[in-house]
């Protein structure tokens, strides 16, 4: 059975608490729920995280980075929240273990402020999923059980 990481970046802790007109109204745990159904569906198994730290996160990458090494990795599926317009760090990490990621966001950050459009990790990213609320996770997981 392969693993997905499912990996959350910044105050998305937060998911549900605040901005439901952006980010709706499902709390993480919530998402996390949506998850694990969907990989039950695939027979996949799920590691899902969330971290406010930028290098916590880029451990987390290699930790599956060591799974890929070893054909036991289906994905990253990761929602890096604001790192995703910053860090250099994460698409570092991405680029030198080579897991295949799908980037992910919530909102249609397109459609935001200027500073949302640009992704360091779109660079390294297999797919990129955003706009759909949190029916994104459950499509990602979707896809990279195809994979
Ligand atoms: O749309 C997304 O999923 C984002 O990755 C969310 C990030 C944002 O910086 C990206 O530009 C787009 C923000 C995550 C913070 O999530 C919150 C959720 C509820 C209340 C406050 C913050």
């Amino acid at each position: 059975m392969k693993t997905v990481y499912v990996l959350n970046g910044p105050n998305l802790n937060l998911l549900g608490m605040r901005e439901p007109a952006i980010y709706g109204s499902s709390t993480l745990a919530d998402v996390q729920m949506l998850c694990e159904a969907a990989c039950q569906r695939h027979a996949l198994a799920l590691e899902f995280r969330q971290s406010n730290h930028e290098g916590e996160l880029v451990d987390w990458v290699h930790e599956a980075g060591r799974l890929q090494a070893k054909g036991e990795l289906a994905a990253v599926i990761m929602n890096a929240g604001a790192y995703t317009h910053t860090s250099v760090a994460i698409l570092d990490a991405i680029k030198g273990t080579g897991v295949p990621l799908v980037e992910l966001h919530i909102s249609n950050v397109h459609a935001r402020e200027s500073f949302r459009h640009h992704s360091y990790l779109s660079a390294a990213a297999r797919a990129v999923i955003c706009g759909f609320g949190v029916a994104g996770y459950g499509l990602a997981i979707d896809a990279v059980a195809q994979w």
